[in-house]
């Protein structure tokens, strides 16, 4: 299976070292598309061109079997790839960790999203874990 994941990186707060540890997790159930997108540091990021990473991703988007997005920090990136993937009919699962701001209606208010709400870090996993599983299983 081919996942891309998606998560923040020029948009509020990256938490590189959770979406590393999602990434690893999500590796058990496939290939990860986007592994080395969230490797980086400031200084290499500026390094690459804007147009190359669209085209790359929109090409691996295609490739997808399916999008997990992490939408805990807001980004147009994470957003844009969202309604992407939802024009070419991609299963997507998005978590988001509970806190004192409001998920966006536009994703909150989807009905072809299905979006897990966490607390605890095992209950990511958990919902990565039963996503995925129903997806090979149908
Ligand atoms: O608006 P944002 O930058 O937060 O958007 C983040 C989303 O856009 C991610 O889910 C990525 O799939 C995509 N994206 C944005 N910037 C990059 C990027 N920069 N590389 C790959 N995907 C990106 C270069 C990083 C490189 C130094 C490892």
């Amino acid at each position: 299976m081919n996942i891309y994941f998606s998560g923040s990186i020029r948009g509020a707060e990256p938490r590189k070292s959770w979406f590393q540890t999602l990434i690893k997790h999500l590796g058990k159930h496939g290939k990860v598309l986007t592994e080395n997108s969230f490797d980086f540091s400031y200084e290499e990021e500026i390094k690459f061109d804007d147009r190359w990473i669209w085209d790359r991703d929109i090409m691996w988007l295609n490739e997808a079997d399916v999008l997990v997005a992490e939408v805990t920090s807001p980004s147009l990136g994470v957003g844009y790839e969202i309604g992407k993937a939802e024009d070419l009919d991609k299963p997507i699962l998005c978590l988001y960790l509970c806190n004192e701001k409001k998920l966006s209606a536009m994703i909150g208010g989807s009905k072809y999203l299905k979006v897990v709400k966490y607390k605890e870090d095992h209950q990511a996993m958990q919902a990565i874990d039963d996503f995925l599983s129903a997806l090979t299983t149908s």
